[in-house]
């Protein structure tokens, strides 16, 4: 899967994707991440890449000019199955998007700043608003940070077996239920003791029973 990032603060986006499973996922082949910085492509004098709002009102609006250009660069060069916008204002991010994202092959996703880009942006060459809660970042790059991970863990062979994504809370709507690992007892604090059976039938009704509960109690909304 190739994944292309439109961005003003490069930085930010680094250092998620160069630690641990996702620098592997990179090493192994399995994802490609560019980082673009939007400012490159402006053709202002000063680099510039934002403006004062038509009607006025405070906060810089994103200009039209470089986001076109570096999307248009980009869909010459190969197909996009999205062309994604990060925005408070977007559909709430959930695992079945996070699922559907992950079978695509090429996806852009634009960080938008300041008090947004210019709308005709998102009429013209947007084809996917997303939002990861509701409330207010500064920018949009932590958001597409988040949703990059969520996308690129599920990609086949970027998890190992411990890890998989298929006993994931919210793959079945349902939380994952308690764990524990040595020692037995710490403190006078002891691990239940169906899991010390080694009885895995029970092991596992346990399990199934504790993650609905832990539901009911936490997120009922899934339950519906
Ligand atoms: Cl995608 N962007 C910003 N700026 N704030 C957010 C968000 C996105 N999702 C939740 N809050």
């Amino acid at each position: 899967m190739r994944i292309d990032i439109l961005t003003i603060l490069p930085k930010l986006l680094e250092g998620p994707f160069s630690e641990s499973i996702m620098k592997r996922a990179q090493e192994k082949g399995l994802l490609e991440l560019y980082i673009h910085n939007i400012r490159d492509y402006s053709k202002n004098k000063h680099k510039k890449v934002d403006d004062e709002q038509y009607g006025g009102g405070a906060g810089m609006v994103m200009t039209i000019q470089p986001i076109a250009d570096l999307i248009e660069k980009l869909t010459h060069e190969r197909d996009y199955d999205e062309i994604i916008f990060m925005t408070p204002d977007g559909e709430i991010l959930e695992q079945k998007t996070c699922n559907e994202l992950s079978t695509k092959k090429n996806i852009i996703i634009l960080c938008g700043h300041y008090k947004g880009i210019d709308e005709r942006i998102r009429e013209h060459l947007i084809t996917k608003e997303i939002s990861i809660g509701s409330y207010v970042l500064t920018g949009g790059e932590l958001a597409a940070c988040v949703l990059v991970d969520s996308i690129v863990r599920l990609i086949p062979g970027v998890l190992n077996d411990e890890t998989s994504a298929l006993t994931d809370s919210f793959q079945d709507n349902l939380l994952s239920p308690p764990v524990y690992t040595r020692p037995a007892e710490y403190n006078g604090w002891k691990v239940p003791n169906v899991l010390l059976s080694g009885n895995f039938k029970k092991i596992d009704e346990w399990r199934e029973q504790k993650a609905l509960e832990r539901t009911k109690k936490r997120r009922p909304d899934l339950l519906k």
